[in-house]
């Protein structure tokens, strides 16, 4: 049987160029106050790619670059699982970025990486993204704050 799936699923991009990386400061919604990368969810009929490019528009008005898919996240909160989270990486963008309602977008430079004010899990799966591997997690939340428990593997396949 295939029960109805609850799970929402997300998409997350990230700019890497010249030893920097792209973020945003989430300036409302879920996250608020985090710098994350720049995503949102997928909506019906959209490839994970067309989603990944829609909220890229919508959040900071330029296109992103040719996308590499580099890993699959998973966050349970208090026991249900409730999202999947699709991460891809690109090298490039076309445009001018910009400030919109939802994000600020900023720069950091790889070595140097807000972890402190992102979500609790980016530490454990950023080595991978900068390091250029593919990489599967998934972590239990308590009230989206504390993690109870993850794992991170590495993916060997292409
Ligand atoms: P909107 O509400 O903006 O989509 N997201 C997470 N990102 C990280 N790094 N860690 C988490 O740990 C996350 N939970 C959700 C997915 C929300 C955006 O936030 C991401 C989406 O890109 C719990 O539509």
């Amino acid at each position: 049987m295939v029960a109805l799936l609850q799970p929402r699923v997300f998409t997350l991009a990230y700019v890497i160029r010249d030893g920097k990386i792209l973020l945003i400061h989430k300036k409302r919604g879920f996250g608020k106050g985090y710098y994350n990368g720049v995503g949102g969810k997928v909506h019906a009929g959209e490839t994970l790619e067309d989603a990944a490019i829609r909220e890229f528009r919508e959040e900071v008005c330029a296109s992103p670059g040719p996308l590499e898919w580099r890993g699959v996240l998973e966050f349970y909160n208090n026991g249900s699982l409730e999202m999947i989270v699709h991460v891809f990486v690109t090298g490039s963008y076309t445009g001018k970025l910009c400030e919109t309602e939802e994000a600020r977008p900023q720069w950091f430079g790889i070595d140097d990486i807000p972890y402190d004010k992102m979500w609790a899990d980016d530490r454990h799966w950023f080595p991978l993204l900068l390091s250029g591997q593919k990489f599967y997690g998934r972590f239990w939340f308590r009230d989206w704050k504390e993690i109870e428990n993850y794992f991170v593997y590495k993916l060997q396949n292409p």
